[in-house]
């Protein structure tokens, strides 16, 4: 259907209409936004009166990094007030401050407070009561803040990330593959998936930001188990780097297809590793031994030995299905909109 020189089909083409169409129609609006800027300021007024430690709230995630919908939630973080260098560690035991918040926010009325202690990091949620937003807070969790700014800088190096990414979050959720509590994968896993695809075509799209040579800049964080450790989260600034040469000339819509085939039925599960920090794909025989019988592993950028995808054989296999579905779908010329019907998650 298309060459690097060659022209492109006419349903590719409205694919890549549809999917800037679609981009507009879902991205947050600017009501959306104030409505979220006025909570984070609610909430961090609730902690300067009322709780004892001095505390910073920053948002991070999808809202964070331009990438959120109307009706995304808000992702959270309480920064405990420790200079952004330091090595000292963020104490396990505050983890049990999260209680003490969730009694806090009932207080001030938020609705369905609970805290999620079973989690990789545990979270205090709740609903805000005046505008049913959805709310995740989680307590020293840096890398959360830094992945969010790396996702932000990969999405600024070029214009079709947005578009890309809004479009896949929109078809893993509405096919039901967006739910890591039942066992699919996360928005943050499919992101990371897209950078690691726009790194590896055989002309990129994206560079490696996190070059190894970078002068280290640790944070702490805290680990499973109440134990914290330092994270090395250097990246390089996007405005420093100069753009890949050649340039890839790949529209959205095939640059979707290409994702789709590429994680539908190219990508060799058994022997390969996604690491966006190693600049795409690694073998297996580089990733850490902790990963051997997991059926995808998605390496985290920050978190050493973190898989950021947590589904099992069955699930990918759906998740794979519904790729190649996708990709029929969209060679046929079906459009857009084949690949968004709503189904039950799995
Ligand atoms: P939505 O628009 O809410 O679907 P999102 O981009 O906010 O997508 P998530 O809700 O999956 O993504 O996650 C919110 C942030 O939390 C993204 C990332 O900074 C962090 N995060 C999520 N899962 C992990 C993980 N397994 N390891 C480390 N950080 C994570
Ligand atoms: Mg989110």
């Amino acid at each position: 259907t298309t060459g690097a020189n060659g022209g492109t089909s006419p349903h590719i083409q409205q694919l890549t209409e549809d999917m800037i169409d679609l981009t507009e129609t879902i991205s947050i609006k600017a009501e959306g936004r104030l409505l979220r800027e006025n909570l984070v300021t609610r909430v961090q007024g609730i902690l300067n009166t009322e709780w004892p430690k001095e505390a910073k709230i920053e948002s991070f995630g999808s809202y964070a990094s331009g990438l959120g919908t109307d009706d995304s939630d808000l992702d959270l973080v309480i920064l405990p007030a420790l200079p952004e260098q330091s090595q000292e560690l963020v104490a396990p035991g505050r983890y049990q401050d999260l209680f003490i918040l969730k009694t806090l926010f009932l207080r001030y009325s938020m609705k369905d407070v609970e805290v999620i202690s079973g989690a990789r990091v545990p979270i205090l949620k709740f609903t805000d009561h005046k505008t049913g937003i959805k709310v995740d807070i989680n307590y020293g969790q840096y890398a959360g803040l830094y992945n969010t700014r790396l996702i932000e800088s990969y999405v600024r190096i070029d214009d079709r990330m947005r578009n890309f990414l809004y479009v896949l979050k929109a078809f893993v959720k509405s096919r039901g593959i967006n739910s890591p509590a039942l066992g699919s994968l996360s928005s943050y896993c499919y992101t990371l998936m897209a950078i690691s695809y726009f790194q590896t075509l055989l002309v990129p799209v994206l560079p490696c930001l996190q070059d190894p040579h970078l002068i280290p800049h640790n944070v702490p964080n805290p680990g499973p188990y109440g134990r914290s450790t330092l994270i090395n989260v250097a990246f390089t600034d996007p405005s420093r780097i100069r753009p890949c040469i050649p340039q890839n000339s790949m529209t959205l819509g095939e640059l979707l297809i290409g994702f789709l085939e590429y994680y539908g039925s190219k990508f060799d599960y058994t022997k390969s590793c996604v690491s966006i920090r190693r600049g795409g794909v690694i073998s297996r025989d580089r990733g850490s031994r902790l990963w051997t019988r997991h059926a995808f592993v998605v390496e985290d950028p920050f978190i050493p030995d973190l898989n950021v995808a947590g589904a099992r054989q069955n699930m990918m296999n759906i998740v794979r299905h519904e790729f190649q579905a996708a990709v029929r779908a969209l060679r046929d010329g079906r459009g857009l909109n084949a690949i968004l019907t709503p189904k039950q998650p799995y």
